[in-house]
């Protein structure tokens, strides 16, 4: 475009570039859904549909931006991990997480009604705030990750003994959070276990461990790539091929992408998926 008297205004512009060779999370989190599952009368703690529309609208995302290595959804919020490499809109932060909220909101709205088959959309709509944070290390990566599935399983296990004492136990919800108060996760297993024959082991793994979404290439053998993995780590950054990384680009596009519900705390995970967090990206 031909210089104008304006164009100087572009120079007020910030970069945002996030810091290189580091592991990229995008959370993006609903907002007021609080009032929002009031209104569209999601179960309580869980509604199965809400949560499987999250993790069809994640899907997609992923779908949509192949940078993206593995997510993790909870409630009404979803981390999506960019790899260290990745170099996607020169890493800027306002354009990485503007495209996450924007591609995760239209698809939640897309999908809406193929979970909520009787309960159109209608305003205010949802919508979802998001940030960006690096971390440097797979350590703090997965510490990360760690975190959310920690709150998640914290969050469910009260929530769950919480609405059992009301819905089973017909107490009120200031009666409940007194009877909670204080408690450890072991007291609100037998509450629910000794009152309401609940095993709470029994609930189900979407609502324990929340959803990992990723693409799924062949399990590897627990013990059986380690020294991969660390001789990898040392060799930075990785020069492939050009054709080696064409190769591995087309193969992570043809490859499925799963939702489950596991557990990413252990290393169990991420051993037997070494391409997550391998130096390749
Ligand atoms: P925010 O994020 O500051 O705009 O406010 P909220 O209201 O979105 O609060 P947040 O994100 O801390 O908590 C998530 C809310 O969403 C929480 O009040 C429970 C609700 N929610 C999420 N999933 C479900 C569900 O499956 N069933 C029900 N009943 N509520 C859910
Ligand atoms: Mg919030
Ligand atoms: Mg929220
Ligand atoms: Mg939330
Ligand atoms: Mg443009």
């Amino acid at each position: 475009m031909a210089n104008s008297k304006f164009e100087y205004v572009k120079q007020f512009e910030q970069t945002d570039n996030l810091l290189p060779n580091t592991w990229v999370v995008v959370r993006i989190d609903g907002r007021g859904f609080t009032k929002f599952a009031t209104k569209y009368g999601f179960e309580k703690p869980n509604d199965k549909r809400a949560l499987e529309l999250m993790n069809a609208a994640a899907r997609a995302v992923m779908a949509e931006l192949p940078d993206i290595t593995i997510a993790y959804g909870v409630s009404d919020e979803y981390s999506f991990v960019f790899h260290k490499t990745c170099s996607l809109f020169e890493r800027r932060a306002s354009k990485l997480v503007s495209t996450i909220v924007s591609t995760f909101t239209a698809y939640y709205v897309h999908l809406w009604s193929i979970h909520f088959p009787d309960t159109p959309l209608s305003p205010p709509l949802p919508s979802f705030d998001g940030r960006a944070v690096c971390y440097p290390t797979v350590q703090n990566l997965r510490d990360y990750m760690s975190w959310r599935q920690v709150d998640c399983h914290i969050n469910n296990l009260y929530n769950t003994t919480f609405w059992a004492l009301i819905q089973l136990g017909g107490i009120d919800p200031t009666e409940a959070e007194k009877t909670l108060k204080g408690t450890y996760a072991a007291d609100k297993n037998e509450i629910m276990f000794s009152k309401f024959a609940i095993n709470y082991n029994n609930e189900p793994e979407m609502y324990k461990k929340g959803s990992v979404v990723f693409r799924d290439y062949e399990l590897v053998e627990p013990g059986t790539h380690n020294a991969t993995i660390e001789a990898d780590s040392l060799a930075e950054p990785v020069q492939q091929s050009k054709t080696q990384a064409e190769n591995d680009k087309k193969r992570r596009a043809k490859a499925p992408i799963v939702v489950q519900h596991l557990d990413i705390i252990k290393d169990d995970f991420w051993d037997r998926r070494p391409w997550l967090l391998s130096n390749k990206p």
